[in-house]
């Protein structure tokens, strides 16, 4: 990697709709991972800014509108406000949180769609689109339900078949009904503006490759963007025929507003110009956002990638070949998988997941944060566990770092008059710790640079770890007794690492930080700071104050009653797909056969032939057991996208549990090749 130095950096995380309450699925995938890096970079010292806001227009928020027969103003302000406020709690440092129904950021978007169509950037279309007419509005294709074509499901959407994952047209639809009147829609004619996507395409894939080579884009990010470009960019629709949205600047298209997508990515930029207001500075925005010397990175979660690592590059490439003023755009967009809560797919509908507001009720938020920390989606999909969450606050946190916090404090406020006492000497064991901890530091820093925080994490807490037997092998209740010389070192020591270890988990536990500082009685800045973190600041003779129980353990009786709400809800079985009807091998014409990703794949042990594959088919992960170690290396298969037979009966082989064949074909010296699959399939479509 070839590495710009920068003088600052922009982090931007996804804008939230403001049509429902933000859940720990939003967490993982961008809020969470963003704001421990940018409090990481603040604690060293660097000039960061950390934008957000409520995306406030679209199709989801005048849906939840009408259903609640109330105007979209009463359901953004409710939810721009209750998401702004678990936010905070939660500990979200933003600089700025805006709503793009400011007038700041409609003046911004409509300036970026005139820039456009003035140069005569945009196309003008004429298309046919479902009309309903007895609401009298073009029909988004959200508004519209029918039978998915694929699956025969029958609420699939306008844009999408939720049970089967397929993306649809409108007119796929079989029997297409309007979602606000139930009326079956009219084709009508009607006129939108084009964005040229298609033209921008060779210049992204250098831009894409280029910044890669320098940040080192994460592999699930550059394959998204992979199997658009091998599909080909289109022109895309930047206008709607809605009134709840940005208007569309233009005479003649009063009736319409900007596409969400369109304008929602600018409003990184309008809520930095906010920002700037605030500060009394309303130029400063631009130090951020047309400054080579900054650096740009956008957190988001894998469904909007398409949007940032594309369509907005694309916007400003544009409008810099326009404009003396020329935008930055994004250095990486380290996006994350998805989490899923006890084993699916977090939904609203189903009453299945937990929301941030919700949660913070009955739980303090930093054991959140550092299970939620731990197991980052970064790679792949992963699971929230309310038993997980409950070994992690209990074992990690409260036994490990908890633990090690508290018998220091008590043995320092019993035996040394809550003072650090002074070191006199070192032992082996005290210099084998102090030279391993810039190598600690070293290390976690490098991780964070490089945005993998749950490994940034998992090092830090190896040191917590290393700081526990440190006390246990110097046992300072013995020597207390025998050598008060080295007793004094050790807790000397002790205390140096609670502050070591507070400052280092401070991105992560900001609010159990903070606490800690203040019962080691440290004020000053400096003492808070990543640089001198290794370093022994304390000083001899520091006065300590009285020491707490800084995490509570969670018993089961606590978490009971969430385990006990998910049995409630409709089981896990009822939403994925139905294998009631699951089929010997010579029923071939029931076989169900998906796209499907290989995302772990190990040799199983004492077996020459087998190979055991954890796949994704988008809905689900399952195990499968294929005889392909001879002719596959497992890491050859990770990333790959496969065929498989997903409606097969469960079997055990070799102790291992097989939920699915993988497709491969017999070539005539008898070695098997996996039959091979257009990358731009979308997970679990099912072969027809
Ligand atoms: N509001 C979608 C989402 O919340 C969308 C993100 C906009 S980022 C500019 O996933
Ligand atoms: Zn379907």
């Amino acid at each position: 990697m070839d590495k710009k130095k920068f003088k600052r950096t922009l982090v931007t995380a996804a804008l939230p709709y403001a049509n429902g309450p933000i859940h720990l699925g939003h967490l993982a995938g961008a809020y969470l991972p963003a704001d421990i890096f940018v409090r990481f970079k603040r604690l060293k010292g660097e000039e960061i800014l950390f934008i957000c806001g409520s995306d406030e227009h679209g199709v989801p928020i005048t849906i939840t509108a009408e259903k609640e027969g109330v105007s979209p103003k009463v359901i953004i302000d409710r939810y721009h406000e209750m998401n702004r406020k678990a936010f905070e709690d939660f500990g979200m440092s933003f600089d700025n949180y805006s709503r793009t129904s400011l007038p700041i950021h409609h003046k911004t978007a409509q300036e970026f769609f005139l820039k456009y169509y003035e140069n005569g950037i945009l196309k003008q279309k004429k298309e046919l689109q479902y009309y309903d007419e007895k609401a009298k509005m073009f029909l988004p294709d959200r508004y519209l339900v029918g039978t998915c074509p694929h699956c025969k499901s029958e609420d699939a959407r306008g844009d999408q078949c939720e049970n089967c994952g397929s993306y649809l047209n409108p007119t796929d639809l079989i029997n297409p009904k309007s979602k606000i009147t139930g009326e079956t829609p009219v084709l009508k004619e009607t006129t939108h503006f084009y964005f040229p996507l298609g033209d921008y395409q060779e210049r992204l894939e250098k831009y894409i490759a280029e910044k890669d080579a320098q940040e080192g884009w994460k592999e699930n990010v550059l394959n998204y963007c992979k199997s658009w470009f091998q599909e080909g960019l289109q022109d895309r629709a930047v206008t709607r025929d809605l009134d709840w949205g940005v208007k569309v600047p233009v005479e003649g298209f009063e009736n319409k507003v900007l596409y969400v997508w369109f304008e929602a990515v600018l409003g990184y930029i309008s809520s930095t110009k906010e920002w700037a207001e605030k500060q009394g500075k309303p130029e400063e925005w631009r130090k951020f956002w047309q400054d080579n010397e900054t650096k740009y990175l956008a957190f988001i979660g894998k469904d909007n990638v398409v949007f940032h690592c594309i369509v907005f590059p694309a916007m400003l490439m544009s409008w810099n070949d326009l404009s003396e003023e020329k935008y930055i755009l994004p250095d990486n967009v380290p996006a994350n998988e998805f989490l899923n809560y006890e084993g699916l797919k977090f939904s609203k509908s189903r009453g299945w997941g937990i929301d941030l507001k919700d949660f913070l009720e009955h739980f303090p938020p930093d054991p959140l944060r550092y299970y939620l920390a731990s197991i980052l989606p970064e790679n792949r999909d992963t699971d929230f566990y309310w038993r997980d969450f409950q070994a992690k606050n209990n074992n990690e946190l409260a036994d490990i770092f908890g633990n090690f916090v508290n018998r220091t404090l008590t043995f320092t406020a019993k035996h040394f008059n809550s003072q650090v006492p002074e070191i006199k000497k070192l032992s082996e064991i005290d210099q084998e710790l102090l030279r391993q901890l810039p190598e600690f530091k070293e290390k976690i820093e490098t991780l964070y640079e490089r945005i993998k925080i749950k490994d940034a994490l998992n090092e830090t807490m190896n040191l917590a770890r290393l700081a526990n037997k440190y006390f246990n092998d110097s046992q300072p209740w013995k020597t207390i007794k025998e050598d008060l010389d080295a007793c004094a070192t050790t807790i000397n020591l002790s205390l140096q690492l609670i502050r070591t270890l507070a400052i280092m988990l401070s991105p992560v536990i900001p609010f159990t930080s903070e606490r800690i500082f203040k019962i080691l009685n440290i004020k000053e800045d400096e003492l808070k700071i990543w640089e001198f973190c290794t370093e022994t600041k304390l000083k001899a003779g520091h006065k300590i104050n009285q020491p707490e129980i800084i995490f509570n353990k969670i018993d089961d009786k606590t978490i009971e009653p969430y385990l006990k709400s998910q049995e409630k809800s409709e089981t896990k079985k009822s939403v994925t797909p139905d294998n009631s009807d699951k089929i010997d091998i010579d029923e071939f014409k029931k076989v169900e056969i998906r796209i499907a990703q290989v995302i772990e794949c190990e040799i199983i042990p004492r077996s020459k032939k087998l190979l055991k594959l954890k796949v994704d088919l988008g809905f689900e992960q399952r195990q499968v057991v294929a005889g392909l170690a001879e002719f596959y290396k497992p890491e050859e298969l990770v990333g790959k996208k496969v065929l498989i037979v997903s409606n097969l009966k469960e079997v055990k082989i070799m102790n291992e549990l097989s939920q699915g064949m993988i497709l491969a074909v017999e070539d005539k010296n008898n070695n098997l090749k996996l039959v091979s699959v257009d990358e731009s399939l979308p997970l679990g479509s099912i072969l027809r």
